[in-house]
């Protein structure tokens, strides 16, 4: 990756494929003089304007052939996305037209940017951390409302505000300690305790934020919801219902469903990934058996099943095996096939499992399928108490739990009695995580792997 700052970049930030707008972007110090070269302004000169529309045509300044009309837009640094000289060329969204207005860029002085290199830029340029980048690119990236809305709020900077309020408390201590280290005679009683709140204090706030990681990964890679149950009680008939797709295959024969199937679905912003399988029950051929063992795995690591009962037979033997293989499980029971005359006694299964949640559908006429989603919801992805910030990365979820690590043992050694320079050492050890946390601290590595992750022309 290349960080200099002296060249201008350019690329096209709109996504590929036809549309009806193409934005080309460039970034750097000659970004308003090449623009001019390829693009013909036709009266309004854009640094007299800055931040306006500019209609203009974009031209081939070696044959002078007029290629497309569109606007420029000029934004002086540093009140830009990178805060460098920016301009924004709106074109017709045609792919090769936009390809040719880049080839045309470069021709004229600009280098073709690469992935992310524009956040990067605005990273290194000082306007934003890396945690607000890493948020830029969630929100791009989001297939939640829900996870979109706590992506832009970290993008303005809300988990950036946070850890530094954290950091703020952490030095604060730090001179606490320090300061009962000097004055160790006078009065060695008072600042122990003091220090003591301190540090627990701080220690809940990071365990909040690394448990908010669970939700947060549920936000971003969606909660995996298993359709379990006997063979022939509907499961595919309610996987495609739930998809409103005719997705699995449904027949009247029991074990109809053999390999699983992975599809998504939203309920209320959440993205859920439901799974259908084969049933549980006698299987007539290997390839169901094999169905069944690898159902069964699935079912064990999904983060919530459907398991789905036919109301028109009596209950068996099988349904109570399952209810109770699967009792740690989070679980929504669904008494199917409510259109045909009920058989099952819904107050016996509900008897080994008081408290479940439940409901009666019929996956073939919909209905109750509303009530059914509701559930779904309210029992997989409970509304969160209202967390003020949500982890969504990997890399920040480690480093807030190493400096929760660092803040226990400083506590571990205040309450065995060490010496306050043992626990002031220990408090420090925070700093340098805090630091790579927000990117004041960085690695090539780091910023390769964040960054790399970004479309071009972001
Ligand atoms: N009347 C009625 N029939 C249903 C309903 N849901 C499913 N069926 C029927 O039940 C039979 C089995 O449906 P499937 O969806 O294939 O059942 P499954 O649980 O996926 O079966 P396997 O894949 O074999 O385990 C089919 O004939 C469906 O039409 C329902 O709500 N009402
Ligand atoms: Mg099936």
């Amino acid at each position: 990756m290349n960080q200099s700052l002296e060249d201008t970049i350019i690329a096209v930030s709109t996504p590929p494929g036809p549309g009806g707008i193409g934005i080309v972007r460039l970034s750097g110090p000659e970004a308003l003089p090449i623009a001019r070269k390829i693009f013909a302004l036709k009266e309004t000169d854009p640094a007299a304007c800055p931040r306006a529309m500019c209609f203009g045509y974009l031209h081939d300044p070696e044959s002078g052939e007029v290629l497309d009309a569109g606007y420029l837009c000029y934004f002086p640094a540093p009140n830009s996305y990178t805060r460098e000289e920016v301009v924004e060329l709106n074109l017709h969204g045609s792919p090769v037209l936009l390809a040719e207005a880049v080839r045309l860029g470069i021709k004229a002085g600009a280098r073709l940017a690469h992935p992310g290199e524009f956040t990067l830029r605005a990273y290194l340029n000082g306007r934003i951390d890396i945690i607000q980048a890493e948020a830029i690119n969630d929100l791009i990236q989001a297939c939640s409302l829900d996870q979109a809305r706590v992506s832009f709020k970290q993008m303005e900077g809300s988990l950036s505000c946070k850890i530094a309020s954290i950091r703020e408390k952490v030095v604060e201590l730090l001179s606490l300690v320090e300061t009962s280290l000097e004055f160790a005679q006078e009065e060695p009683e008072v600042a122990p305790e003091r220090i003591k709140e301190a540090l627990a204090e701080l220690i809940s706030d990071l365990e909040r934020l690394v448990t908010s990681y669970q939700q947060g990964r549920a936000m971003l890679e969606g909660l995996s919801v298993a359709v379990l149950g006997k063979t022939n009680v509907g499961k595919s008939t309610l996987f495609n219902a739930l998809l409103e797709e005719e997705r699995a295959i449904v027949t009247p024969y029991p074990g109809t469903t053999r390999d699983f199937i992975r599809e998504n679905i939203l309920l209320d912003g959440v993205l859920i990934k439901l799974v259908d399988m084969a049933g549980f029950g006698q299987a007539q051929h290997p390839v169901e058996e094999e169905g069944m063992v690898r159902g069964q795995r699935l079912a064990e690591k999904a983060d919530g099943l459907l398991l789905v009962l036919d109301a028109s037979r009596k209950e068996t033997r099988e349904d109570f095996q399952l209810l109770e293989k699967f009792s740690q499980k989070k679980m929504v029971l669904v008494f199917n096939k409510v259109d045909l005359e009920p058989k099952i006694n819904i107050e016996k299964i509900l008897a080994v499992c008081p408290g479940r949640p439940w409901v009666e559908v019929s996956a073939l006429t919909g209905k109750n399928l509303e009530e059914l989603k509701k559930l779904m919801l309210s029992t997989f992805s409970p509304p969160a108490e209202k967390q003020e910030e949500i982890i969504l990365h990997q890399r920040q979820k480690t480093l807030i739990e190493s400096m929760k690590q660092d803040l226990e043992r400083a506590l571990r050694l205040l309450e065995e009695g060490h010496s306050e320079e043992l626990v002031a050492e220990a408090i420090r050890e925070v700093l340098p995580d805090i630091g790579q946390l927000t990117g004041e601290i960085s690695s090539q590595e780091i910023l390769e792997e964040i960054f790399n992750r970004f479309c071009i022309g972001k």
